[in-house]
């Protein structure tokens, strides 16, 4: 036999050359699907039509949830934003991953990220809108966001990414998050949306100014499930639609106060679904406890990795394809330390909780604080307990200090708080209605702090020792606050 020519050699190189690229695309397309991330910003359950509320217009989203999977218990781990997109993408409890428990921290390299593992195992990672933030990563020495490269929408990374690799796209959108007491949203809800069909939650005080916020909010719905929408309809365009993961979801409930920096639903509990072409079965809920940050092993699984083992949040891959999952998943731990700097000497407000079906616990930590903040710590415009971001319906409420008629909210909302709040779901779905006094409830109070009490020693809390306070002494990389 004659050994082949150099000539026959080179056309075997040229073919191999023009091959592997689309050899790569097809391999990728059965085993590293890719990842399209849709995280809103401050987006509460259950705001989206397909959950049953009549001023949410959201048919991205609920498209998602009819042709893939729908999850009807899915709760952040922290209620703020970088917080809950730390443990999103290091895959650990907040109490696990020091100063990045709090807002606006550094983010050190001292443990795996995510998007980086994804990145080393072959993807084209990118993300638009919000990151990984409010917070400092290049004080921790990262040239770029952690999450990776910014791009300005997802058709822009989409029309420059290196087809040959399978991608993740983190789309943050902030359209429901509100901007210091600005209504950009308004106009469009007022246009769009029936007023007539708003509720009120018993949390907020029902006057015009909350009404506006309320329609500024489902103005923001509309426009973030409008993004979606084109991001959707980009991955159609391209064919690409059922070879991607999409997983459409937010980091923390709505801005409104109770809501953000709160462990009450309307600030800790998301909307969640997500869609694969023909691996989910159209129309499924999944009725398991799900937190924001399992996200970030999910990704790891999906994309045929094995997350790190010292990651301590567990995939939902199992829950999603429809086969046993081996973890329980009977409730969520949730907790917070620092949100804004809003107290003297730098001080966190912490909180442990628990979330099962019918019951709500937290443990507050520092009782004798405030948890939106002290009274005399002037924080963003100018205006106190910074821990309730600025909104119309906060003006109205410092403008009422002295009103009996808003006595029952300014308690709520700025007050101090006892050690321990235990909430009955079954009668007060919105979490008014402190019962943990309540002989008649001694016996759940007792089995919800020894859970929450097991879940701190299990996974190493600082907090577990009493005397722990190691927040309050991380810095703050946001705007000061004034102190009188
Ligand atoms: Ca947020």
């Amino acid at each position: 036999m004659n050994p082949p020519s150099t000539r026959r050699i080179s056309r075997l190189f040229i073919i191999l050359a023009c091959a592997l690229p689309l050899l790569c695309g097809v391999l990728h397309a059965t085993n590293q699907p890719n990842i399209l991330f849709i995280i809103g910003d401050n987006w509460k359950w259950p705001t989206a039509g397909i959950l049953g509320d009549p001023m949410a217009k959201t048919p991205a989203f609920d498209r998602i949830a009819r042709e893939g999977v729908l999850f009807t218990h899915t709760f952040n781990p922290v209620p703020s934003c970088s917080p809950t997109r730390s443990c999103l993408i290091t895959g650990k409890a907040a109490h696990q991953i020091g100063e990045r428990a709090n807002l606006w921290s550094g983010f050190p390299k001292d443990t795996p990220v995510v998007t980086q593992l994804l990145r080393e195992a072959g993807y084209a990672i990118g993300y638009s809108g919000k990151p990984w933030a409010p917070g400092n990563y290049e004080v921790s020495g990262w040239q770029e966001n952690p999450v990776g490269p910014k791009f300005k929408d997802f058709a822009d990374f989409h029309a420059k990414r290196d087809a040959t690799k399978p991608f993740f796209f983190w789309l943050g959108n902030t359209d429901t998050a509100t901007k210091g007491g600005k209504l950009p949203c308004l106009d469009l809800a007022k246009q769009k949306l029936d007023a007539t069909r708003l509720t009120v939650p018993p949390e907020l005080p029902d006057c015009p100014e909350v009404r506006d916020d309320l329609m500024n909010y489902y103005g923001g719905v509309m426009k973030l499930d409008d993004e979606a929408a084109a991001a959707i309809s980009t991955l159609e365009k391209a064919g690409q639609l059922d070879n991607t993961v999409i997983i459409y979801t937010s980091d923390n409930g709505w801005q409104l106060p109770r809501g953000l920096a709160n462990c009450y639903d309307s600030g800790s509990r998301v909307p969640l679904a997500v869609r694969w072409g023909k691996q989910l079965s159209a129309g499924r809920k999944v009725e398991e406890f799900v937190n924001v940050a399992d996200l970030g092993p999910t990704f790891l699984e999906l994309a045929g990795l094995t997350p790190p083992a010292e990651m301590s949040m567990h995939s939902v891959k199992n829950l999603l394809l429809g086969k046993a999952d081996p973890t329980s998943r009977d409730a969520i731990f949730i907790e917070r330390e620092r949100h804004a700097n809003v107290r003297h000497d730098n001080l966190s407000y912490p909180m442990r909780a628990i979330r099962t079906r019918d019951f709500l616990y937290i443990r507050n930590l520092r009782p004798d604080r405030w948890p939106a903040g002290d009274p005399d710590v002037k924080f963003i415009h100018d205006r106190p307990f910074g821990d309730v971001d600025t909104t119309r319906v906060k003006d109205v409420l410092l403008d009422h200090q002295d009103d009996p008629a808003f006595a029952k909210h300014i308690a709520l909302i700025f007050g101090k708080r006892p050690a321990e709040e235990l909430y009955d779901l079954r009668k007060d779905p919105h979490q008014i209605s402190n019962v943990a006094a309540d002989a008649s409830h001694a016996e759940t109070l007792k089995r919800l702090r020894a859970r929450v009490d097991e879940w701190m020693k299990q996974t190493n809390d600082p907090r577990v020792d009493p005397a722990y306070d190691g927040w309050d002494k991380f810095p703050y990389y946001g705007k000061s606050s004034k102190r009188e």
